[in-house]
């Protein structure tokens, strides 16, 4: 534990330390419209990062108040600044463009990605580095951590909508532990950033930060935060709008929904198992079995259905610690209790209910029988070994 900054942790095994002072740095900057920051911010940066490799990337989507136009000019005083152009797919797509530039054609050792309407003060990027410097994979600068703030002339709306938009993303898309998922001014090394393939966020608006987070994240980044100070923009204007909020809200969901792959794959195996036990159930029944002797038959078909898709599909991607034979005896007293319990239901509910349709009463007898399947396979039978 870092006693300097409670409840973040950084791992022994840390990478080897990035130079501080921003060696092989990429500052990269999405404009829209940002012609009255769009120099002095370069003006800063360039001054406050005199490292020959820095790179100072700007990616503009054509802005129509002539910010590329600016951008090229000052780019002739400082060969270290470059811009990247398009036609207008949001700032979420910008980002794309340009920290797969960044580490692709330019090759840079780390990406900091800050805003030019000079909310993000350049200069507290230098304290973000120094963190990766210090063994993390990722520095936040944090408006919600202590120590940090928001500009006192935010709306108490937009405030709401950011607290709450945080809590919500930091639930709902399983982002522990991060205070400010939301933040636009980060510090990213290359290596983290390569492995959460940035290259296929398809965010446009403010759910790229999440998306981003969440990849980092699920690929074993080392997060930390930062305090910033974050300033209301002083020149230009706003672009958040009604439908970068909409997005944000059901993208977040999307992430929630494929962060636990596991669980959906496990349960289409499961719906596929019990199209396997009431099939082959109903076949057995029209060949003339009684139904006692059917029910247990139907059941052992779908376990031996559910350990094949189980093995080759669901838990596939797993690292699993032991041999394959203990793994599978250990599968077998699961399908056994599984089977018990189903059956013992099935008989259990014939009882009281005699007359009632038996494909009804096996189709309720699978209900406890798949939480305890779930519960003792993922946890016992395919148990992921691998360090997290
Ligand atoms: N390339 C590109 N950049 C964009 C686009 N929309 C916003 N940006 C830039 O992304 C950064 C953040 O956008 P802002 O409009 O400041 O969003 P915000 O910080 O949530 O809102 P305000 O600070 O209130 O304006 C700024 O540098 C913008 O110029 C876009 O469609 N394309
Ligand atoms: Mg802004």
């Amino acid at each position: 534990m870092d006693p300097a900054h409670p409840g973040e942790t950084l791992r022994e095994d840390a990478p080897p330390a990035l130079a501080a002072g921003g060696t092989g740095v990429c500052f990269v900057v999405p404009t829209y419209n940002e012609a009255p920051n769009v120099v002095p911010l370069l003006r800063r940066l360039t001054g406050l990062y005199a490292d020959p490799d820095a790179a100072f990337l700007v990616v503009d989507d054509e802005s129509p108040d002539g910010t590329g136009r600016l951008v090229r000019e000052f780019a002739a005083t400082d060969g270290r600044v470059r811009l990247l152009e398009g036609p207008r797919r949001g700032f979420g797509q910008a980002y794309v463009r340009g920290m797969t530039h960044a580490l692709e054609t330019l090759g840079a050792d780390a990406v900091v990605q800050i805003d030019a309407d000079f909310s993000h003060d350049p200069a507290d990027a230098r304290r973000l580095l120094d963190r990766l410097a210090d063994g993390a994979d990722v520095a936040i600068g944090s408006r919600y951590v202590a120590g940090g703030s928001l500009d006192p002339r935010w709306s108490a709306g937009r405030r709401l909508l950011s607290r709450w938009g945080n809590r919500f993303a930091r639930y709902i898309a399983d982002i522990r532990g991060v205070r400010d998922c939301t933040s636009g001014f980060k510090a990213i090394r290359a290596d983290a950033l390569g492995a959460a393939r940035v290259e296929d966020i398809r965010a446009r608006g403010h759910t790229f930060q999440i998306a981003l987070l969440h990849r980092l994240i699920h690929a074993g980044a080392r997060v930390v935060e930062e305090p910033i100070h974050f300033r209301e923009r002083e020149r230009g204007r706003t672009k958040l709008g009604a439908r970068s909020i909409l997005e944000f809200f059901l993208a977040v969901w999307w992430l929630r929904l494929t962060s636990h792959r596991v669980l959906l794959k496990y349960g289409l195996t499961g719906l596929v198992g019990v199209a396997v036990n009431l099939g082959s159930f109903q076949v057995l029944l029209g060949l003339g079995l009684h139904k006692f002797l059917a029910s247990p038959i139907a059941i052992e078909l779908s376990i031996v259905s559910n350990f094949l898709m189980h093995n080759y599909w669901t838990f596939a991607g797993r690292v699993m610690a032991g041999r394959k034979r203990v793994r599978g005896l250990k599968y077998n007293a699961v399908s056994l209790a599984t089977l018990a319990l189903s059956y013992a239901t099935f008989v259990g509910l014939s009882v009281p209910f005699p007359r009632a349709s038996p494909v009804l009463l096996q189709a309720c007898a699978i209900v406890p029988a798949v939480a305890l399947n779930y519960l003792a396979n993922a946890y016992w039978t395919f148990r992921d070994t691998a360090p997290k």
